[in-house]
Protein backbone atom coordinates (compact mmCIF):
# COMPACT_ATOMS: atom_id res chain seq x y z
CA UNK A 1 0.00 0.00 0.00
CA UNK A 2 1.38 3.09 -0.62
CA UNK A 3 1.96 6.21 1.29
CA UNK A 4 -0.71 8.48 -0.26
CA UNK A 5 -3.27 5.77 0.10
CA UNK A 6 -2.56 5.26 3.90
CA UNK A 7 -2.15 9.22 4.57
CA UNK A 8 -5.54 8.88 2.74
CA UNK A 9 -7.22 6.64 5.18
CA UNK A 10 -5.48 8.01 8.30
CA UNK A 11 -6.84 10.72 7.59
CA UNK A 12 -10.49 9.76 6.96
CA UNK A 13 -10.45 8.40 10.38
CA UNK A 14 -8.66 10.76 12.49
CA UNK A 15 -11.92 13.23 10.63
CA UNK A 16 -14.16 11.02 11.67
CA UNK A 17 -13.11 10.28 14.97
CA UNK A 18 -15.82 11.48 16.37
CA UNK A 19 -18.24 9.46 14.70
CA UNK A 20 -16.03 6.16 15.61
CA UNK A 21 -15.92 7.37 19.03
CA UNK A 22 -14.07 4.48 20.51
CA UNK A 23 -11.74 3.98 17.61
CA UNK A 24 -8.62 5.89 18.04
CA UNK A 25 -5.33 3.92 17.17
CA UNK A 26 -3.54 5.05 13.98
CA UNK A 27 -1.08 1.46 13.76
CA UNK A 28 -2.93 -1.66 12.71
CA UNK A 29 0.32 -3.65 12.10
CA UNK A 30 2.11 -5.43 15.14
CA UNK A 31 5.33 -2.89 14.94
CA UNK A 32 3.54 0.32 13.66
CA UNK A 33 5.33 -0.18 10.54
CA UNK A 34 1.78 1.95 9.32
CA UNK A 35 2.19 4.74 11.90
CA UNK A 36 1.59 7.95 9.96
CA UNK A 37 0.94 10.18 13.25
CA UNK A 38 2.30 13.42 14.20
CA UNK A 39 4.06 12.82 17.35
CA UNK A 40 7.68 14.16 17.06
CA UNK A 41 8.91 13.25 20.25
CA UNK A 42 9.51 10.19 22.38
CA UNK A 43 7.45 10.24 24.68
CA UNK A 44 4.47 12.96 25.17
CA UNK A 45 5.82 13.50 29.03
CA UNK A 46 9.26 14.51 29.15
CA UNK A 47 10.35 12.39 25.53
CA UNK A 48 13.19 14.10 24.03
CA UNK A 49 12.46 15.86 20.45
CA UNK A 50 13.20 13.63 17.27
CA UNK A 51 15.14 15.17 14.51
CA UNK A 52 13.61 15.66 10.95
CA UNK A 53 14.13 13.32 8.75
CA UNK A 54 15.60 15.45 5.81
CA UNK A 55 18.47 16.77 8.54
CA UNK A 56 19.48 13.06 9.78
CA UNK A 57 21.94 12.88 6.86
CA UNK A 58 24.70 11.29 9.21
CA UNK A 59 22.24 8.07 9.76
CA UNK A 60 20.94 5.44 7.43
CA UNK A 61 17.56 6.53 7.34
CA UNK A 62 16.90 10.22 5.57
CA UNK A 63 15.56 12.08 2.68
CA UNK A 64 18.22 11.54 0.28
CA UNK A 65 18.30 7.60 0.80
CA UNK A 66 14.55 7.14 0.66
CA UNK A 67 13.25 10.42 -1.33
CA UNK A 68 9.52 9.00 -2.00
CA UNK A 69 8.49 8.95 1.03
CA UNK A 70 9.52 5.47 1.52
CA UNK A 71 8.54 4.34 5.14
CA UNK A 72 6.31 7.38 5.53
CA UNK A 73 10.11 9.78 5.71
CA UNK A 74 9.80 13.48 4.92
CA UNK A 75 10.58 16.87 5.38
CA UNK A 76 8.91 16.13 9.39
CA UNK A 77 9.97 14.81 12.66
CA UNK A 78 7.69 12.26 13.44
CA UNK A 79 8.39 8.87 14.51
CA UNK A 80 8.56 6.38 12.04
CA UNK A 81 8.88 2.67 11.39
CA UNK A 82 11.01 2.60 8.21
CA UNK A 83 13.07 -0.69 9.18
CA UNK A 84 10.35 -2.72 10.33
CA UNK A 85 12.08 -2.80 14.25
CA UNK A 86 9.32 -3.47 16.92
CA UNK A 87 7.67 -0.17 16.91
CA UNK A 88 8.09 3.66 15.69
CA UNK A 89 11.21 5.41 16.80
CA UNK A 90 13.29 8.65 15.93
CA UNK A 91 17.02 10.15 15.69
CA UNK A 92 17.73 12.22 18.77
CA UNK A 93 20.33 15.01 18.97
CA UNK A 94 21.15 14.14 22.71
CA UNK A 95 23.61 11.41 22.20
CA UNK A 96 24.08 10.37 26.02
CA UNK A 97 25.50 7.16 26.33
CA UNK A 98 26.29 7.14 22.99
CA UNK A 99 22.25 6.97 22.27
CA UNK A 100 21.25 8.76 18.72
CA UNK A 101 17.81 7.15 18.18
CA UNK A 102 14.60 6.23 20.69
CA UNK A 103 11.55 4.03 20.61
CA UNK A 104 8.56 6.42 20.39
CA UNK A 105 5.83 5.51 23.46
CA UNK A 106 3.21 6.58 21.00
CA UNK A 107 0.01 6.10 23.11
CA UNK A 108 -2.50 6.05 20.07
CA UNK A 109 -0.27 3.70 18.23
CA UNK A 110 -1.45 -0.19 19.44
CA UNK A 111 -2.82 -2.41 17.24
CA UNK A 112 -6.15 -3.42 18.04
CA UNK A 113 -6.32 -6.75 19.12
CA UNK A 114 -3.21 -6.19 21.57
CA UNK A 115 -5.01 -5.84 24.63
CA UNK A 116 -1.93 -4.53 26.35
CA UNK A 117 1.36 -4.81 28.15
CA UNK A 118 1.35 -6.37 31.85
CA UNK A 119 3.52 -7.18 34.59
CA UNK A 120 4.04 -10.73 35.25
CA UNK A 121 5.08 -11.37 38.91
CA UNK A 122 4.84 -14.60 38.64
CA UNK A 123 2.38 -16.03 41.62
CA UNK A 124 0.03 -16.35 39.72
CA UNK A 125 1.08 -15.89 35.93
CA UNK A 126 -1.07 -13.31 34.11
CA UNK A 127 -2.01 -15.93 31.82
CA UNK A 128 -1.91 -19.67 33.79
CA UNK A 129 -3.94 -21.98 31.67
CA UNK A 130 -1.18 -23.62 29.35
CA UNK A 131 2.55 -22.55 29.07
CA UNK A 132 5.62 -23.24 26.09
CA UNK A 133 8.36 -21.56 25.09
CA UNK A 134 10.12 -21.67 21.60
CA UNK A 135 13.25 -20.94 20.67
CA UNK A 136 11.15 -19.89 17.32
CA UNK A 137 8.58 -18.05 19.19
CA UNK A 138 6.30 -15.49 16.75
CA UNK A 139 3.18 -13.70 17.73
CA UNK A 140 0.76 -15.78 15.44
CA UNK A 141 2.71 -18.84 16.78
CA UNK A 142 1.87 -18.10 20.15
CA UNK A 143 -1.72 -17.43 19.35
CA UNK A 144 -2.65 -20.26 17.20
CA UNK A 145 -1.34 -22.60 20.13
CA UNK A 146 -3.52 -20.90 22.42
CA UNK A 147 -6.68 -20.29 19.49
CA UNK A 148 -6.39 -24.20 19.18
CA UNK A 149 -6.72 -24.76 22.86
CA UNK A 150 -9.40 -22.42 22.50
CA UNK A 151 -8.47 -20.01 24.57
CA UNK A 152 -9.20 -16.16 24.35
CA UNK A 153 -5.88 -14.65 25.27
CA UNK A 154 -2.36 -15.11 24.06
CA UNK A 155 0.69 -13.63 26.41
CA UNK A 156 3.92 -13.95 25.04
CA UNK A 157 7.14 -12.97 27.27
CA UNK A 158 10.68 -12.41 27.07
CA UNK A 159 10.74 -13.33 23.18
CA UNK A 160 10.19 -17.11 24.04
CA UNK A 161 7.45 -17.89 26.06
CA UNK A 162 4.04 -18.15 25.59
CA UNK A 163 1.00 -18.26 27.65
CA UNK A 164 -2.68 -18.87 27.17
CA UNK A 165 -5.82 -17.97 29.34
CA UNK A 166 -8.88 -16.59 29.07
CA UNK A 167 -9.28 -13.76 31.93
CA UNK A 168 -6.45 -11.52 32.65
CA UNK A 169 -6.86 -10.26 36.36
CA UNK A 170 -5.61 -6.06 35.75
CA UNK A 171 -6.23 -5.53 39.34
CA UNK A 172 -3.43 -7.82 40.13
CA UNK A 173 -1.05 -7.22 37.15
CA UNK A 174 -0.74 -3.54 36.37
CA UNK A 175 -0.79 -2.24 32.88
CA UNK A 176 2.70 -1.31 31.85
CA UNK A 177 4.26 0.73 28.96
CA UNK A 178 4.20 -0.77 25.74
CA UNK A 179 7.93 -0.48 25.91
CA UNK A 180 8.38 -3.00 28.06
CA UNK A 181 7.26 -5.55 26.02
CA UNK A 182 8.87 -4.32 22.92
CA UNK A 183 11.49 -7.32 23.02
CA UNK A 184 11.53 -9.07 19.49
CA UNK A 185 10.30 -12.28 19.50
CA UNK A 186 12.77 -15.22 18.81
CA UNK A 187 11.18 -16.48 15.60
CA UNK A 188 11.03 -12.97 14.48
CA UNK A 189 12.67 -9.85 16.14
CA UNK A 190 10.40 -7.53 14.00
CA UNK A 191 7.58 -8.67 16.10
CA UNK A 192 7.27 -7.61 19.73
CA UNK A 193 6.87 -10.61 22.16
CA UNK A 194 7.07 -8.90 25.33
CA UNK A 195 9.82 -8.33 27.86
CA UNK A 196 11.66 -9.37 31.12
CA UNK A 197 8.69 -9.65 33.11
CA UNK A 198 6.05 -8.70 31.09
CA UNK A 199 3.70 -10.01 29.29
CA UNK A 200 2.21 -8.73 25.86
CA UNK A 201 -1.44 -9.81 25.58
CA UNK A 202 -3.18 -10.64 22.43
CA UNK A 203 -6.82 -11.19 21.58
CA UNK A 204 -6.69 -14.95 20.14
CA UNK A 205 -9.10 -14.04 17.31
CA UNK A 206 -6.07 -11.80 15.42
CA UNK A 207 -4.84 -13.85 12.25
CA UNK A 208 -7.62 -16.95 13.04
CA UNK A 209 -9.18 -18.50 9.31
CA UNK A 210 -12.66 -16.72 10.00
CA UNK A 211 -14.69 -16.11 12.50
CA UNK A 212 -18.16 -14.79 13.40
CA UNK A 213 -18.65 -10.98 14.26
CA UNK A 214 -22.02 -9.41 15.68
CA UNK A 215 -20.43 -6.08 16.84
CA UNK A 216 -20.95 -2.70 15.25
CA UNK A 217 -17.44 -2.49 14.57
CA UNK A 218 -14.12 -4.46 15.04
CA UNK A 219 -10.88 -5.19 12.96
CA UNK A 220 -10.32 -8.35 11.15
CA UNK A 221 -7.07 -9.86 9.96
CA UNK A 222 -5.85 -11.95 7.01
CA UNK A 223 -5.18 -15.76 8.34
CA UNK A 224 -1.62 -15.66 10.17
CA UNK A 225 -1.10 -12.25 10.69
CA UNK A 226 1.36 -10.59 11.86
CA UNK A 227 3.23 -13.80 10.15
CA UNK A 228 3.07 -14.10 6.39
CA UNK A 229 -0.35 -15.51 5.54
CA UNK A 230 0.28 -19.69 4.76
CA UNK A 231 0.05 -21.20 1.40
CA UNK A 232 -3.27 -22.83 0.48
CA UNK A 233 -5.37 -20.53 2.77
CA UNK A 234 -9.44 -20.53 2.66
CA UNK A 235 -11.11 -18.71 4.95
CA UNK A 236 -14.45 -16.60 5.74
CA UNK A 237 -15.59 -14.57 8.16
CA UNK A 238 -19.05 -13.51 8.75
CA UNK A 239 -20.29 -9.75 9.90
CA UNK A 240 -23.95 -9.82 10.68
CA UNK A 241 -25.44 -7.26 12.15
CA UNK A 242 -29.10 -6.92 13.31
CA UNK A 243 -30.80 -4.08 12.24
CA UNK A 244 -27.15 -2.35 10.14
CA UNK A 245 -28.81 -0.81 6.98
CA UNK A 246 -25.09 0.25 5.68
CA UNK A 247 -21.70 -1.35 6.70
CA UNK A 248 -18.77 0.58 6.09
CA UNK A 249 -15.16 -1.49 5.24
CA UNK A 250 -12.23 0.22 5.48
CA UNK A 251 -8.86 -1.97 4.39
CA UNK A 252 -5.81 0.27 6.77
CA UNK A 253 -3.20 -2.31 5.79
CA UNK A 254 -3.35 -4.87 2.35
CA UNK A 255 -0.41 -6.74 0.95
CA UNK A 256 -1.23 -9.18 -1.16
CA UNK A 257 1.30 -11.11 -3.30
CA UNK A 258 0.15 -12.17 -6.49
CA UNK A 259 -2.81 -12.03 -8.41
CA UNK A 260 -4.26 -15.63 -7.84
CA UNK A 261 -4.44 -14.52 -3.92
CA UNK A 262 -7.71 -12.55 -2.90
CA UNK A 263 -9.88 -10.74 -1.15
CA UNK A 264 -13.43 -10.86 -1.43
CA UNK A 265 -16.82 -8.82 -0.01
CA UNK A 266 -19.76 -10.47 -0.47
CA UNK A 267 -23.86 -9.63 -0.09
CA UNK A 268 -24.57 -12.21 2.83
CA UNK A 269 -27.62 -13.49 1.94
CA UNK A 270 -27.43 -13.70 -1.87
CA UNK A 271 -23.00 -14.38 -1.91
CA UNK A 272 -23.23 -11.70 -4.55
CA UNK A 273 -19.35 -10.33 -4.77
CA UNK A 274 -19.64 -6.72 -3.73
CA UNK A 275 -16.34 -6.72 -4.54
CA UNK A 276 -12.83 -8.06 -5.22
CA UNK A 277 -8.77 -7.15 -4.09
CA UNK A 278 -6.06 -8.63 -4.95
CA UNK A 279 -2.26 -7.62 -5.77
CA UNK A 280 -3.04 -5.69 -8.74
CA UNK A 281 -5.84 -4.45 -7.60
CA UNK A 282 -5.61 -3.27 -4.29
CA UNK A 283 -8.65 -1.46 -2.41
CA UNK A 284 -8.42 2.24 -3.14
CA UNK A 285 -11.17 3.66 -1.05
CA UNK A 286 -13.99 2.25 1.42
CA UNK A 287 -16.12 0.07 0.50
CA UNK A 288 -20.17 0.41 1.38
CA UNK A 289 -22.35 -2.25 1.64
CA UNK A 290 -26.33 -1.63 2.33
CA UNK A 291 -26.90 -5.09 4.33
CA UNK A 292 -26.90 -6.19 7.64
CA UNK A 293 -24.77 -9.26 6.41
CA UNK A 294 -21.80 -9.27 4.89
CA UNK A 295 -19.15 -12.37 4.02
CA UNK A 296 -15.65 -11.44 4.26
CA UNK A 297 -13.49 -14.58 1.65
CA UNK A 298 -9.87 -15.00 1.53
CA UNK A 299 -7.84 -17.06 -0.58
CA UNK A 300 -4.30 -17.82 -1.01
CA UNK A 301 -2.79 -20.69 -3.76
CA UNK A 302 0.61 -22.38 -3.66
CA UNK A 303 2.94 -19.91 -3.84
CA UNK A 304 4.04 -16.26 -3.09
CA UNK A 305 2.69 -15.23 0.38
CA UNK A 306 2.36 -11.59 2.15
CA UNK A 307 1.23 -10.06 5.15
CA UNK A 308 -2.26 -10.12 4.30
CA UNK A 309 -4.35 -6.74 5.42
CA UNK A 310 -6.01 -5.84 8.29
CA UNK A 311 -9.78 -4.35 7.93
CA UNK A 312 -12.30 -2.15 10.00
CA UNK A 313 -15.52 -2.56 9.58
CA UNK A 314 -18.23 -0.19 10.90
CA UNK A 315 -21.94 -1.00 10.74
CA UNK A 316 -24.59 2.21 11.15
CA UNK A 317 -28.49 2.07 12.07
CA UNK A 318 -31.18 3.62 10.65
CA UNK A 319 -31.40 5.69 7.30
CA UNK A 320 -28.46 6.41 5.38
CA UNK A 321 -28.94 9.96 5.79
CA UNK A 322 -28.62 9.92 8.92
CA UNK A 323 -25.39 8.66 8.51
CA UNK A 324 -23.99 10.98 5.64
CA UNK A 325 -24.75 13.30 8.79
CA UNK A 326 -21.42 11.95 10.33
CA UNK A 327 -19.18 12.02 6.89
CA UNK A 328 -19.78 8.40 5.72
CA UNK A 329 -22.12 8.25 3.21
CA UNK A 330 -21.83 10.48 0.28
CA UNK A 331 -24.73 11.26 -2.16
CA UNK A 332 -24.76 9.83 -5.46
CA UNK A 333 -23.91 13.18 -6.95
CA UNK A 334 -20.31 12.86 -4.92
CA UNK A 335 -19.84 8.94 -6.40
CA UNK A 336 -17.59 10.96 -9.12
CA UNK A 337 -14.72 12.16 -7.33
CA UNK A 338 -14.15 8.48 -5.36
CA UNK A 339 -10.39 8.72 -5.75
CA UNK A 340 -9.85 12.18 -4.87
CA UNK A 341 -7.93 12.67 -1.31
CA UNK A 342 -8.48 16.68 -1.11
CA UNK A 343 -11.58 15.72 1.20
CA UNK A 344 -12.58 12.69 3.13
CA UNK A 345 -15.94 13.62 3.34
CA UNK A 346 -16.41 14.50 0.18
CA UNK A 347 -16.97 11.31 -2.09
CA UNK A 348 -14.57 8.99 -0.25
CA UNK A 349 -17.32 6.18 -0.10
CA UNK A 350 -18.68 4.68 -2.85
CA UNK A 351 -21.09 1.71 -3.17
CA UNK A 352 -19.82 -0.83 -5.81
CA UNK A 353 -22.13 -3.04 -7.66
CA UNK A 354 -21.36 -6.35 -8.35
CA UNK A 355 -18.20 -7.74 -9.80
CA UNK A 356 -17.74 -11.10 -11.50
CA UNK A 357 -19.40 -13.34 -9.81
CA UNK A 358 -16.97 -16.50 -10.93
CA UNK A 359 -16.53 -20.33 -9.51
CA UNK A 360 -15.06 -19.27 -6.42
CA UNK A 361 -17.99 -17.35 -5.02
CA UNK A 362 -20.34 -20.33 -5.89
CA UNK A 363 -17.93 -22.29 -3.86
CA UNK A 364 -17.88 -19.86 -0.90
CA UNK A 365 -22.32 -20.43 -0.87
CA UNK A 366 -21.26 -23.92 -0.43
CA UNK A 367 -18.95 -23.62 2.68
CA UNK A 368 -21.19 -20.79 4.39
CA UNK A 369 -24.46 -23.41 4.24
CA UNK A 370 -22.16 -26.20 5.15
CA UNK A 371 -20.73 -24.95 8.49
CA UNK A 372 -23.43 -22.50 9.99
CA UNK A 373 -21.56 -22.11 13.13
CA UNK A 374 -17.52 -22.50 13.79
CA UNK A 375 -16.15 -19.84 15.67
CA UNK A 376 -16.63 -19.00 19.46
CA UNK A 377 -18.79 -16.05 21.21
CA UNK A 378 -17.80 -12.49 20.55
CA UNK A 379 -15.86 -10.22 23.09
CA UNK A 380 -17.08 -6.71 22.21
CA UNK A 381 -14.88 -4.39 23.41
CA UNK A 382 -12.12 -5.79 23.37
CA UNK A 383 -11.02 -5.24 19.85
CA UNK A 384 -11.79 -1.31 20.61
CA UNK A 385 -9.85 -0.74 23.34
CA UNK A 386 -7.74 2.46 23.85
CA UNK A 387 -3.79 1.68 23.83
CA UNK A 388 -3.40 1.77 27.32
CA UNK A 389 0.56 2.65 26.93
CA UNK A 390 1.17 5.28 29.54
CA UNK A 391 4.08 7.83 28.82
CA UNK A 392 7.48 6.37 29.94
CA UNK A 393 10.90 6.93 28.89
CA UNK A 394 13.28 3.77 29.06
CA UNK A 395 16.87 3.63 28.08
CA UNK A 396 17.04 0.77 25.40
CA UNK A 397 20.36 0.06 24.56
CA UNK A 398 20.80 1.70 20.93
CA UNK A 399 22.06 -0.78 17.83
CA UNK A 400 23.41 0.52 15.09
CA UNK A 401 21.09 1.45 12.40
CA1 LIG B 1 -0.04 -16.51 -3.65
Amino acid sequence: MDSVLLVFFSSFFSSTASAIGHFTTECYTVNGEDYRGRQNQTSLHGGKPCLFWNETFQHPYNTLKYPNGEGGLGAHNFCRNPDGDVQPWCYIADQEDGTYWKFCEIPSCQMPGILGCFKDNGDPPPLSKSYQTSQKLTVQSCISLCRNQRYKLAGMEAGYACFCGNELDYHLHGNAPSLECSHGCFGDQQQPCGGDGHVIVFDTKVGACGGNYTAESAVIYSPDFPDKYAPGRVCYWTIQVPGASVILFNFTFFNIMDQADMVELLEGYTSQVVARFDGRNPPREIVNISADFVILYFYSDRTNEAQGFSMIYQAYRGSSSRSAEHGFISDDDDSEEATSTVDPRSGSVTERSNTSKNNKSSQILYLITSSPKKSDKEMPGQWLGRGRTAAHNTNLPPFPR
